[in-house]
C-alpha cells in the first residue's frame, strides 16, 4: 500500500489590512461577554460547514459558519448567536497561532489553533525517523510555541540510545518524559500539560492515542492501526478534536497526521530552530557562511569544541539538505 505523506505547517499567521481591520474591530467587540445577541465560544471540533462550540457555561452547540469568516478549527476563539436550532459563527478571535496541514488534493488547510504546547512522541518501536524530532523543534521554534518531548512505550526499550537522547534534548532545556502504558498513574503526563492546551504529534504507531486514553480514561478514543488503516481505506477526513482535561489543560487530538514536513520555512528559520545555535549565529566570517566547508565557521567550530552535538548538527544539515518543504 502506498504510504500516505502528510505534511504539518506550522506558521504565524501573517494577516492582510482587510483581515487585521476586521480583527480589531472583533476585538473591541470581545471586551464584553455578550456582543448584541452574541456570545464568546470556543471551537471543538470543524465537521464540514459546520463547528460544535462549547459556550462560557460548558453546553455545546452545532454552528452555521459565515462565508466572509476564515475557516473556524479546534481551539478557535469564537463570537457566535443562538438560534432555535443550531448557532451561527459571527467573528473569529485573532489567533495565537495555526497548525496547518494539507488536505487531499495539497492545499494548505488549518487544523488547530492557539496551541501552548506542542507534545512530541516518540517510541522504540516504530523507531523514530531520521530528524523527524528535530523538524517538529524546529517548526515549535518557528511558531513560538513550547515543545516538549515525551519517550513513550518505554517497556519496549532494550538499549540506551532513545533514552540518551531524550537526555540530550533535556539538556537543551526541552521538558521531557519516559513513559508506557503500563503506568496506570498518569499524574506526571498530566502535569506535564498543566493549564495548556496541547497538540500531540509522533508517527503513527509511537502511542499517541493511547496516551490520551490514559488521561480520560471514560472517553472512547481510537487505538491502534486498524482504525487508522480503515479510515485510509475509506478516505474519511478525520477531523481534530479539543478534549478538556480534569485539571483545566486542553488536548486537540489530531489524527492521521503520519509524517512531518516544513513548510514556509527558510534556511535561517532552519539554525534558528536548533536553539544551542542561536549564540553562534551570525559569527562566521561570511555573513552567507552555508557552515560547510568554509573558513571560520562559528557553528562548526562549536561543534568542534563541543558546544553543538555533533548529532544536532547533523540533522540540521540533512534537514537544509532535504529540501525545506520536504516531508
Ligand atoms: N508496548 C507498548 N505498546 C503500546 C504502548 N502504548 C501504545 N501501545 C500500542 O501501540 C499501538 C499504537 O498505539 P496508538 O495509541 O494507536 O498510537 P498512535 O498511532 O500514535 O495514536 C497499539 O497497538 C497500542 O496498544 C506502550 O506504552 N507500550
Ligand atoms: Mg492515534
Ligand atoms: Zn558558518
Amino acid at each position: 500500500m502506498a504510504q500516505v505523506a502528510y505534511t504539518i505547517t506550522m506558521t504565524k499567521p501573517r494577516l492582510t489590512e482587510q483581515q487585521a481591520r476586521r480583527i480589531k474591530a472583533q476585538r473591541t467587540q470581545q471586551s464584553t461577554d455578550a456582543v448584541g445577541d452574541g456570545e464568546k465560544g470556543t471551537v471543538i471540533a470543524r465537521y464540514g460547514k459546520q463547528a460544535l462550540v462549547e459556550s462560557a457555561t460548558g453546553d455545546r452547540v452545532l454552528c452555521h459558519l459565515r462565508s466572509h469568516l476564515e475557516s473556524p478549527v479546534a481551539g478557535d476563539e469564537v463570537i457566535w448567536v443562538r438560534s432555535d436550532e443550531a448557532g451561527v459563527i459571527t467573528a473569529l478571535a485573532e489567533r495565537k497561532n495555526v497548525l496547518h496541514r494539507p488536505d487531499i488534493k495539497g492545499h494548505l488547510r488549518p487544523v488547530a489553533a492557539n496551541i501552548q504546547l506542542l507534545l512530541v512522541v516518540f517510541a522504540p518501536e516504530p523507531a523514530p525517523q531520521p530528524n523527524l524530532l528535530d523538524r517538529y523543534l524546529v517548526a515549535a521554534e518557528h511558531m513560538g510555541v513550547e515543545a516538549a518531548l515525551i519517550l513513550n512505550k518505554a517497556d519496549l526499550i532494550n538499549h540506551s540510545a532513545l533514552a540518551e537522547q531524550l537526555a540530550c534534548y533535556a539538556a537543551l532545556g526541552y521538558r521531557t518524559l519516559t513513559t508506557h502504558q503500563g503506568m496506570p498513574d498518569a499524574s506526571d503526563l498530566a502535569q506535564l500539560i498543566g493549564d495548556s492546551t496541547v497538540v500531540l504529534v509522533g508517527q503513527s504507531g509511537v502511542g499517541k492515542s493511547s496516551l490520551i486514553q490514559r488521561l480520560l480514561p471514560d472517553v472512547a478514543i481510537r487505538v491502534g492501526a486498524l482504525s487508522e488503516l480503515a479510515d485510509k481505506g475509506r478516505h474519511t477526513t478525520t477531523t481534530a478534536e479539543l478534549f478538556h482535561l480534569p485539571n483545566g489543560g486542553r488536548l486537540i487530538d489530531s489524527p492521521g497526521v503520519r509524517e512531518f514536513g516544513l513548510g514556509h520555512v527558510t534556511p535561517t528559520d532552519i539554525a534558528l530552530g536548533f536553539r544551542e545555535f542561536a549564540p553562534f549565529l551570525g559569527l562566521c566570517r561570511f555573513r552567507d557562511c552555508q557552515h560547510e566547508q568554509e573558513p571560520e565557521c562559528a557553528l562548526r567550530a562549536a561543534v568542534a569544541d563541543g558546544h553543538i552535538s555533533e548529532a544536532r548538527f547533523e540533522s540540521y544539515r540533512q534537514i537544509r539538505q532535504s529540501g525545506v518543504g520536504a516531508g
